[in-house]
C-alpha cells in the first residue's frame, strides 16, 4: 500500500511539472508542434482558397469539411508558444511574441473567431459567403503575421 502511494505520489508529480511546461519536454518539440499546426491549416485553408479562386471546381462537401479542420487547428499553436521557445529550432517567431502577450493572445482571438466564421460560411454551400470569409480569415492571420513573423527562420 506504501508503495502505491509512493507511485501515485510520483506519477501526479511529473504529469504536475508537463503540464507546467504544455506538453512539451523541450523548445524544440514545441516549436516543431506550432509548426505543424500551421503547416495542417494552411494547408486545409489553401484547398477552400483554390475553390474560391476557381483553380479547382467548387466542392461545398470538401470545403466544409476543410473548414472544420482550420477551425480544429486554430485552436491548438498559441499554447506552443511557451517560454523559452524562441530559440531550439529554426523558427520565424519574432522575440516580440513573448513580450507582447497580451496582444499575440486578442490577435490569435480574432483569428479563431474568424475562423469559426469561415466554417459557418462553408456550412452554408455558398461560395460568395465563402469568398467573403475567407478574406476576413487571411486579413486576421496576416495581422499577426505582420508584426510578429519574421521574413526568415532563425538560424538555431
Ligand atoms: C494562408 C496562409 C497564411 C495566410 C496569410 C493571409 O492561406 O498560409 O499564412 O493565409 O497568407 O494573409
Amino acid at each position: 500500500m506504501k508503495r502505491l502511494i509512493v507511485t501515485a505520489v510520483a506519477v501526479f508529480g511529473a504529469l504536475a511539472s508537463l503540464s507546467a511546461h504544455a506538453q512539451f519536454q523541450k523548445p524544440e518539440d514545441a516549436i516543431k508542434y506550432r509548426q505543424s499546426v500551421f503547416t495542417v491549416m494552411a494547408n486545409h485553408l489553401g484547398r477552400v482558397g483554390a475553390m474560391a479562386q476557381g483553380r479547382v471546381p467548387f466542392d461545398a462537401k470538401a470545403a466544409a469539411d476543410n473548414a472544420a479542420i482550420v477551425v480544429t487547428m486554430s485552436k491548438l499553436p498559441f499554447a506552443a508558444f511557451v517560454e523559452g521557445s524562441d530559440k531550439g529550432a529554426p523558427t520565424r517567431a519574432k522575440p516580440e511574441v513573448w513580450k507582447d502577450q497580451a496582444k499575440v493572445k486578442d490577435l490569435a482571438g480574432k483569428m479563431q473567431a474568424e475562423a469559426e466564421k469561415f466554417e459557418a460560411a462553408a456550412k452554408t454551400g455558398n461560395l460568395d459567403n465563402i469568398k467573403t470569409a475567407l478574406g476576413s480569415l487571411g486579413q486576421a492571420c496576416k495581422a499577426c503575421h505582420d508584426d510578429y513573423r519574421a521574413e526568415k527562420y532563425s538560424s538555431n
